[in-house]
């Protein structure tokens, strides 16, 4: 699809795919960060508790019904920006940053799995901003920016083959053009491409599978290294060379203690793109029984560990515990989070705010960073 090519490479030359992993929004500059830590305290294990800012309203569905989110960034009214996010047990759902419900999309497989976004991507019918997200297969939605809602764009809005998968990332490439990553709870992994059909809607080729070795779930790509990161829930994070064409080398990022920082089960991976091959990769360790989830951060350029951070109760929302998906955007959505946002699913809903069925925490990037 020489066409989607050139006009990818020639966004990416412009900067308008600065953003890219874990639901990162593409349009605008990243903001720069002033760290404004007042806020967080340590704790004894080293791991920094940041209390969250606000929580989405919790889903419709008791027990582990929510899972993994991602961000819409409205670049010219920030402050409109929007969560989408899965109800495990029916519906694909957006939020506005105050946590009030925005869309509900049900279908007759009620099982939703994890949701990824790319925006301004160069599609035939124009520039397009993507949501995948597993549903039966993957199902792909665009965002119209005018009225804030998501339409299918796949042929008569039915989820596109892929013969199942749970994890779910997008990667936007300046010279392959765009592809979805499957990640199948049992270590297998499959790269899709995506292509207009013509009519304004995608399908889907695959066109690259390998295996991680155990279960996995969790990845992002980092569309400026051509670089996909996969959680192996027991085992580490891995990344690999996302072009269609590599093959299965790869190299570990960092392992589960004592050898690494993070505790099984390993679930969400995102990225935070800060610009100039800067930023973090941050991954989310759920813990088993009886232990507390946490967030690791790691340098996007280098790999090292950066630090390790806990969502705490604020004073409008409580914490993240037992952890799945996360991910984060250092875009400006607005006043409330001027410096972008992270985000984690919370498997207890309790106050403050409201309390009950599970939900995803907000909380401003700046706190959160190393
Ligand atoms: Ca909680
Ligand atoms: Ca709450």
């Amino acid at each position: 699809m020489p066409r989607l090519r050139a006009a990818l490479a020639l966004l990416s030359a412009a900067g308008l795919l600065a953003g890219c992993g874990g639901g990162q929004g593409s349009t605008g500059e990243p903001s720069k960060q002033p760290p404004t830590k007042s806020s967080t305290r340590g704790s004894a294990a080293g791991v920094i508790e940041v209390p969250a800012d606000a929580e989405t309203r919790p889903s419709q569905h008791s027990g582990d019904s929510v899972d993994d989110p991602a961000i819409w960034v409205d670049a010219g009214n920030p402050a409109e920006s929007l969560v989408i996010g899965n109800d495990k047990r029916g519906a694909l759902e957006t939020y506005n940053l105050d946590g009030t419900l925005e869309q509900r999309i049900e279908s007759s497989t009620t099982f939703w799995g994890n949701v990824d976004i790319r925006q301004d991507v160069p599609l035939a019918s124009g520039p397009t901003d993507v949501v995948a997200v597993a549903n039966g297969g993957v199902r792909l939605y665009s965002m119209d920016g005018a009225t804030r809602r998501l339409s299918p764009i796949t042929a008569d809005g039915a989820p596109l083959d892929t013969g199942g998968g749970e994890g779910v990332c997008l990667h936007a490439s300046p010279t392959d053009g765009l592809s979805v990553f499957m990640v199948f709870i049992s270590g297998g992994v499959r790269q899709f491409a995506l292509e207009d059909d013509g009519s304004g809607n995608l399908s889907l080729q695959l066109v690259r599978s390998f295996k991680v070795g155990s279960e996995a779930e969790g990845c992002v790509v980092d569309d400026v290294t051509d670089t996909l990161y996969v959680s192996e829930e027991n085992v580490g994070v891995w990344k690999y060379d996302a072009d269609p064409e590599a093959g299965p080398t790869r190299t570990m990022v960092d392992e589960i203690k004592p050898q690494g920082h993070q505790i099984a089960d390993i679930e969400g991976v995102t990225l935070v793109d800060d610009g100039n091959g800067e930023g973090l990769v941050i991954t989310s360790s759920q813990g088993q029984t009886g232990e507390k989830s946490y967030f690791s951060t790691f340098d996007r350029d280098t790999g090292a560990y950066r630090s390790s951070f806990r969502i705490v109760a604020g004073d409008q929302a409580d914490g993240c515990s037992h952890t799945d998906g996360i991910t984060a955007t250092s875009q400006p959505l607005g006043p409330d989070f001027p410096h972008g946002a992270f985000i984690c699913q919370d498997d207890s809903n309790t106050t403050p705010g409201e309390a009950g069925n599970q939900d995803f925490k907000l909380t401003r990037l700046e706190k959160v960073r190393p």
